[in-house]
């Protein structure tokens, strides 16, 4: 499995190589439905001087069942044996005794504004609005008993991503971009919840149903792209790396994103792609003082970082001025810290329109 995943990388990298050596110039190539890079991708072009674009983008990631690592659990050892203190230790920290997450939905709505303010630079930003929704068997430890499901429902406006794409070199047949790109942290942090106890006591919401950083992030990347006559590809190397702690005096998890990817064009207006992404996450540093381990692994702080890799099968249609850009993306690997949900996979369609 993980000699496909490098095979893959390579070969589209060495297809980026060998695209540079034997280019095809093609003057309005970059114009065609592979102009942008498959749906899960941002950051990947510029526009021209004075052009304007909108986007409304769409992403629904499922998670189900518990993995310890790279092994799949049961809710019921997720909530360990019954009696006192109740949960199960995992990496040596006990954790589990109030619930157990069992699945989890996370739903982002983005809307995305691009500007080309010259022909070698083009500003963006992004409002983010996730609706995150996580259902639960409670544990042993819990004062309203073991065994009863609840579910826990937070949304809201996300941190706000804003920032240049700079273009470090292009010709007719390629680009390679740098995107200097940061977030600000405008979604919300601290709401609590009485579900988990069913209304015997308020509880902050852990780590993962919050709305946002709270944090400052840098978000440096670099894009390459490039073109032949009837596919294209492109590899993309993106960060996202909080700065500082937050007020809640922790930082959530520096991640970094390789992307490779080939587009097919099959008639002008309409191609279909294949990406490969190796995701990686650390754990949180810092502590929030209400995030009680003992109560759910969703408050651990070191049950936050992994790897994962996912596949995107895409396509994307130009019609009358109109791009659309759909991508299902199965997670088809992935080394979890600790305890944690695994990622079954995501779903993510856009529309926008450039003038
Ligand atoms: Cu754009």
């Amino acid at each position: 499995m993980l000699d496909m995943r490098l095979c893959f990388t390579a070969t589209t990298v060495f297809l980026a190589l060998y695209s540079t050596v034997v280019h095809a110039d093609h003057p309005s190539r970059k114009s065609l439905a592979d102009k942008h890079a498959p749906a899960g991708i941002m950051g990947d072009h510029l526009h021209d001087k004075g052009e304007w674009m909108v986007e409304y983008k769409y992403m629904v990631m499922s998670m189900e069942d518990n993995r310890i690592g790279e092994t799949t659990i049961s809710d019921q050892d997720a909530i360990g044996p019954a009696g006192p203190p109740g949960g199960i230790v995992v990496d040596g920290i006990q954790t589990n005794g109030g619930a157990t997450p069992t699945q989890m939905t996370m739903e982002m709505h983005m809307a995305h504004i691009m500007y080309g303010a010259s022909d070698d630079i083009t500003l963006y930003t992004m409002l983010m609005m996730p609706a995150l929704t996580m259902d639960h068997i409670r544990g042993d430890g819990n004062p309203a008993g073991r065994g009863g499901e609840f579910t826990t429902h937070n949304s809201g406006f996300g941190d706000t991503s804003l920032g240049a794409l700079l273009r470090l070199y292009s010709t007719d047949s390629q680009d390679l971009l740098f995107n200097l790109g940061c977030s600000v942290p405008t979604g919300d942090i601290y709401r609590e919840s009485t579900a988990p106890t069913n209304g015997m006591m308020s509880q902050p919401l852990p780590y993962p149903m919050r709305l946002g950083s709270g944090t400052f992030n840098a978000r440096p990347g670099v894009t390459w792209k490039y073109f032949r006559d009837w596919w294209s590809g492109g590899v993309q190397f993106q960060t996202d790396l909080p700065i500082g702690r937050n007020y809640r005096g922790y930082s959530v998890s520096d991640e970094f994103r390789l992307n490779s990817w080939t587009s097919v064009l099959l008639t002008d207006n309409w191609s279909v792609s294949l990406r490969g992404e190796h995701l990686w996450r650390t754990d949180y540093d810092g502590s929030d003082p209400t995030a009680d381990n003992l109560v759910i692994s969703t408050n651990v702080e070191e049950f936050r970082g992994g790897y994962w890799y996912n596949l995107g099968i895409g396509t994307q249609v130009m019609a009358r001025g109109h791009y659309f850009n759909f991508e299902f993306v199965p997670t088809i690997a992935q080394d979890l810290d600790g305890i944690q949900l695994e990622t079954d996979y995501s779903v993510i369609a856009s529309w926008s329109k450039a003038w």
